[in-house]
């Protein structure tokens, strides 16, 4: 085998983890100033960038081999077997994507304070393309330097700030109301009192309704028997945009493009469908705006807000708001589907979770605002699937300046990616990691730098807090009305598809708590 005479060779030789270091693992180097690094049980000076073990000599022949393992869809057992390998930094470059990747908490410290101040993560180039076929503007996700600066302080305050998360509550927790009453119908009209399905594309709705009533500030009506079929074909869209987004990642869009490749017609036919249906809800709400006099006092919803508050142009809003709503269907309610799949593996913590919801609602007696201060189980439990399913396999940033990681040095400007799925199943940052463990979250055991579920500092998620707050309400209805059984015991594991995805259906019984029939 081709890869296993690169790796055996002297360069790649297996270094231990931790930089505890054998002698005959440490390299001196003469061109390197002697800087004595922070592990105590070694004396080595910092190794050259050059030295960092792993397959960075030859682009082409790695993505070959990439490609015939089948990378595209096994990325994130890839990465996680490259760590195994090589020991917990190595370097690496695919195509002509070149990358230093690292797994442990505390270099992803480093890492992210050497981000600099306009923090810059891969550019997902069939998106930009896309953006750039067709003459849109980026949003604050695909913009970097200044623009993304001075975009990214408005929406902060429209979106992620704790300011606005309590207008955002009551809409949300009305969307989790529908759900629950939805499902109930299910079940009735099953005749068995129980619910088996799939419920990936219920979700794909809640999450869609979910983040539109924040944004928009008003009902889609996706909870209804009879739904907006364009409303159903963006759904489709964003299924077949993250599909076809990966194998696009290490070949040149632009290639592709001309020569008229499938993937990239299926692209940009789905990027056009998203941006469409995305068109018809801002049109509708700008249209509203002019009309009404604007005395009502409700919340008005992202859009209107950032419409009113008249800082950004208004093809900037649309935009980032375009972005907020592909972003929030599949990420959400993926997460969610995993979270369901756990619980049902798991009914006594399933028990644990429903008793720790009923005392929080009985003890705040409806303001649910306050008892969403009362449930750090829950939270612990989307942590935890996060932790093990995270919907990114990685958080890149380019690093503004030197550091040294692992005692490697490694230059300003380097793309340095942080192992998330690699790093939530590693042994040695999580006690038992196979373990599907909430309470984890909430003992003394270090979380620095160990919850990246939705990446860290000002480049962060910024669907974030709609995110937590849909999912935790999502959870608090659907524990105090049903139990989640599973059918045999089905392993289901994660395939890449620009996101992490379940590689097969997940198929539950939902049960009403109360068994009148
Ligand atoms: C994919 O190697 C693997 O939140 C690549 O809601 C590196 C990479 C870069 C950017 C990541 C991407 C990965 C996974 C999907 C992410 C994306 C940034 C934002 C995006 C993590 C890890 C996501 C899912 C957004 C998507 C919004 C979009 C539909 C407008």
């Amino acid at each position: 085998m081709a890869r296993c005479r690169v790796w055996c060779s002297p360069v790649t030789l297996p270094l231990s983890w931790r930089g505890e270091l054998t002698t005959s693992g440490v390299r001196y180097s003469s061109s390197m100033p002697a800087v004595r690094q922070s592990y105590p049980e070694s004396t080595s000076v910092v190794r050259p960038f050059n030295e960092i073990p792993g397959l960075w000599k030859n682009g082409v022949a790695n993505l070959y081999n990439f490609w015939k393992l089948d990378g595209f869809r096994n990325l994130h057992r890839i990465m996680a077997n490259n760590f195994n390998t090589f020991g917990p930094i190595y370097r690496e470059k695919i195509g002509y994507y070149e990358s230093v990747n690292i797994i442990n908490p505390e270099d992803a410290a480093i890492l992210f304070k050497a981000e600099g101040y306009y923090p810059k993560r891969l550019k997902v180039e069939p998106w930009t393309s896309y953006r750039d076929y067709r003459n849109h503007k980026y949003g604050v996700l695909l913009k970097d330097g200044e623009d993304w600066r001075s975009n990214r302080v408005i929406l902060n305050k429209e979106v992620i700030s704790p300011k606005v998360l309590g207008n955002f509550v009551p809409l949300l927790d009305e969307v989790g109301q529908d759900f629950v009453a939805r499902v109930h119908k299910k079940i009735e009209r099953s005749g068995q009192n129980k619910w088996t399905t799939d419920l990936s594309h219920e979700l794909f709705k809640y999450a869609l309704e979910s983040v539109s009533s924040v944004l928009y500030g008003e009902r889609l009506g996706l909870m209804l028997d009879y739904i907006d079929p364009d409303a159903q074909h963006f759904i489709d869209c964003i299924t077949v945009m993250f599909k076809t987004t990966s194998p696009m990642l290490y070949i040149p869009p632009g290639l592709l493009r001309r020569v008229g490749a499938k993937v990239w017609r299926d692209h940009v036919e789905a990027w056009d469908g998203i941006f469409s249906q995305a068109d018809r809800c801002i049109q509708n709400i700008y249209r509203r705006l002019r009309q009404e006099t604007g005395t009502s006092n409700k919340y008005p919803g992202v859009l209107a807000s950032l419409l009113m508050l008249d800082k950004l142009s208004i093809e900037d809003i649309k935009a980032s708001v375009t972005e907020l709503m592909a972003g929030g269907v599949d990420t959400t309610s993926i997460t969610l589907l995993w979270t369901l799949y756990e619980l049902a593996r798991h009914p006594n913590l399933q028990e644990e979770l429903r008793a720790e919801v009923a005392a929080a609602r009985a003890e705040t007696q409806g303001d649910i605002q306050e008892m969403l201060r009362r449930v750090p189980l829950v939270k612990g439990a989307l942590k935890e699937t996060l932790r093990l399913h995270p919907v990114a396999v990685s958080l890149q940033r380019y690093i503004t300046e030197d550091i040294i990681i692992q005692n490697y040095h490694i230059p300003s400007g380097t793309l340095v990616q942080l192992g998330l799925y690699a790093m939530g199943r590693d042994p040695k940052v999580f006690l038992r990691p196979e373990q599907y463990q909430p309470s984890r979250w909430l003992r003394t055991e270090s979380h620095y730098f160990r919850s990246l579920g939705f990446g860290f500092g000002p480049r962060q998620c910024l669907g974030r807090r709609i995110a937590e707050t849909e999912m935790q309400l999502f959870l608090i209805h659907m524990l105090e009305n049903f139990r989640v059984e599973k059918q045999r015991q089905v392993e289901v594991q994660s395939t890449f598809e620009l996101i992490l995805l379940p590689e097969k259906p997940i198929v539950l019984t939902v049960k009403p708590l109360q068994s009148s029939r």
